[in-house]
């Protein structure tokens, strides 16, 4: 059935001037056949409008007002709970460009099999459609994009987390990336999260879960803007950013890459120790998961094109992460966690005793088998409400980088900190980095998997083009930031942490800043610099044990060389030479240590 004429009208008034946005909204809306479309212009009565219908459907439901006002609990089809990466592929034309990390399928092919299950999908609804900008709205390393979707849930959620409405619409040039999202019926067999780079187009079906179905974040922020960043010579990267700024006033910017749940928001959200604190340190937050790396001034600068969070609600408390907790008691999603039903209060693992009557994420009633939050809940809260937010998260350029981090949770051998010996070196060890599989994704929680640069999930094209897309970045920077790996997971023969974390990653940062200023003392070993024991802050952890934190362990790390290497090789010719000479280098200086 052809789409009514009145729809055609209504986006032709709507997008004047915007013929690529109104043809592709037209395109679509005639494939998905919806009763009515609706055009977001962003303003606050139209999300009041969504939770409306969704509280009257009975799909969300509304939190304590006194405690936290404007929150709701929304919880999801059981088997829609995570990232799927079974289900998401790049469809390049060419199999190579997409590499052997991602699933792909040739573009044809998708784009027919994704056709048949939207075609007339959203008869008898409606069809939302939401234009946003992803970055500060000035700069010029900002995005724009439009989701199309039939789901008031994906809705809100995108209106908290991408800058939705009519200055978007003005800035949909023939560049902007389309996303089309249809809730179908959730069905786990049928569910695809397609990127089609080459035409910057999204298409996610049968999911709901906010890493799948929100496409401003994952999708468009990473997969797609990884692809067009390396056609335009900058990077986007699954990196927290945070400022740190010195009791004399001098700004750090510090960036880090971690795979999913494995205290990135944490660190990003630093609660200084009360020593720093004293001493007038600050620490504040530019991005909690997704920054976005230009080359101005001939130095690394992230923004955040994010408008807010969507963050893992499970263990997060006043210890770990006081900051955001303060940030989640309005204007907050929360989905999957466990209700205290007689106060209307949100309830997490972590988050206190186990209210006397509880609900789990599922609302059934919680007898203290299992979890009663899903270890994947999450909050979805606009960043403005961040106690801490940096002035560089409005700044059009952003925050000058001095440091990159990257760390994955490793219960043995990785130091607590160790510094590249070279830029090359640096992203060797990116590119190196594994990590024990969390909640975030489906699949065997603990297993360590390779998650070169925290970006194996979310790089949307080949790997090995993008190590060396990296180091072409390197080569054009005047000044190059340090490259650093940290661990704050090492774990004892008990089983228990053996460095604190949280603030306590704070001395850590401390030598970082003293090395970007040419100051901190380091020894020099094969794998890279590392602090020496009596100058490096160590707070209340005894000498001994951060003695094993920063022992360099030979046979381990020939071990883990063994185990990368077949991944390497999984690159065949594309690898670079480059790199596998560096870790032909690595090896040899184990070897001779
Ligand atoms: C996330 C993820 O949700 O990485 O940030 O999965
Ligand atoms: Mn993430």
């Amino acid at each position: 059935m052809p789409v009514r004429i009145n729809f055609a009208d209504d986006i032709d008034a709507a997008f004047q001037g915007k013929p690529e946005a109104s043809s592709k909204l037209l395109e679509y809306a005639e494939l998905l056949n919806p009763d009515s479309i609706k055009i977001l212009s962003g303003v606050k009565s139209e999300y009041a409008e969504l939770i409306g219908e969704l509280m009257s459907e009975g799909k969300i439901i509304r939190l304590n007002t006194e405690a936290y006002p404007d929150s709701y609990l929304y919880r999801s089809d059981p088997s829609d709970v995570a990232r799927t990466e079974q289900d998401t592929y790049i469809c390049t034309r060419s199999r190579d460009e997409a590499g052997p990390t991602n699933n792909w399928m040739a573009p044809e092919e998708a784009k027919q099999k994704l056709k048949a299950l939207l075609h007339n999908s959203m008869e008898g609804r409606r069809l939302l459609v939401l234009p946003y900008i992803l970055g500060p709205g000035d700069s010029g390393f900002s995005k724009v994009g439009m989701v199309l979707t039939d789901s008031p849930y994906v809705a809100a959620n995108q209106m908290i987390i991408a800058k939705v409405g009519k200055d978007a619409m003005e800035k949909l040039d023939s560049k902007f990336v389309l996303g089309i999202h249809a809730t179908l019926s959730l069905d786990p067999k049928n569910r695809y999260i397609a990127h089609f780079p080459e035409e910057r187009l999204i298409i996610s079906v049968n999911t709901n879960y906010g890493g799948n179905a929100l496409l401003s974040k994952k999708c468009h922020a990473l997969r797609i803007a990884s692809y067009v960043a390396r056609q335009e010579g900058v990077i986007a990267e699954h990196m927290m950013a945070m400022e740190l700024t010195s009791p004399d006033g001098k700004s750090y910017g510090i960036t880090g890459a971690f795979p999913s749940s494995s205290g990135k928001t944490n660190l990003a959200m630093l609660m200084l120790p009360k020593d720093y604190a004293g001493k007038g340190w600050k620490a504040r937050l530019v991005s909690d998961d997704i920054s976005w790396l230009n080359l101005t001034g001939g130095r690394l600068n992230a923004i955040n094109p994010e408008y807010g969070f969507f963050g893992v609600a499970t263990g997060t408390n006043e210890h770990t992460n006081p900051n955001a907790m303060k940030s989640v008691m309005s204007n907050t999603i929360f989905t999957n966690v466990a209700l205290d039903p007689e106060r209307m209060l949100p309830w997490w693992e972590g988050l206190g005793s186990v209210p006397k009557k509880l609900l789990d994420w599922q609302g059934r009633e919680y007898n203290g088998d299992g979890k009663a939050a899903h270890p994947n809940s999450r909050f979805t809260t606009p960043i403005a409400q961040y106690p801490e937010l940096s002035e560089k998260y409005f700044d059009p350029v952003g925050l000058p980088i001095n440091a990159i981090l990257f760390g994955g949770r490793r219960k043995t051998l990785v130091p607590l900190v160790f510094e590249a010996l070279s830029w090359e070196h640096g992203i060797l060890i990116g590119a190196m980095l594994r990590a024990e599989r969390t909640a975030a994704a489906a699949g065997k929680i603990g297993e360590i998997i390779n998650d070169p640069m925290a970006m194996r999930p979310f790089c949307g094209y080949n790997m090995a083009d993008y190590f060396d897309h990296w180091h072409n970045v390197g080569n054009r920077l005047k000044e190059k930031p340090r490259i650093y790996n940290v661990n704050w997971f090492r774990t004892n023969e008990r089983g228990e942490f053996m460095w604190p974390g949280f603030g306590e990653n704070m001395r850590v940062l401390n030598w970082i800043t003293e090395r970007a200023d040419g100051k901190g003392v380091a020894t020099k070993t094969p794998i890279g610099y590392l602090p020496e024991t009596e100058s490096f802050d160590r707070g209340s952890t005894s000498v001994e044990v951060l003695g094993q934190l920063l022992h360099v362990d030979k046979e381990g790390w020939l071990a883990e060389l063994d185990a990368v290497e077949p991944f390497f090789e999984s690159f065949g010719e594309r690898f670079p030479k480059w790199l596998w000479k560096e870790f032909h280098d690595l090896r040899g200086r184990l070897e001779g240590y």
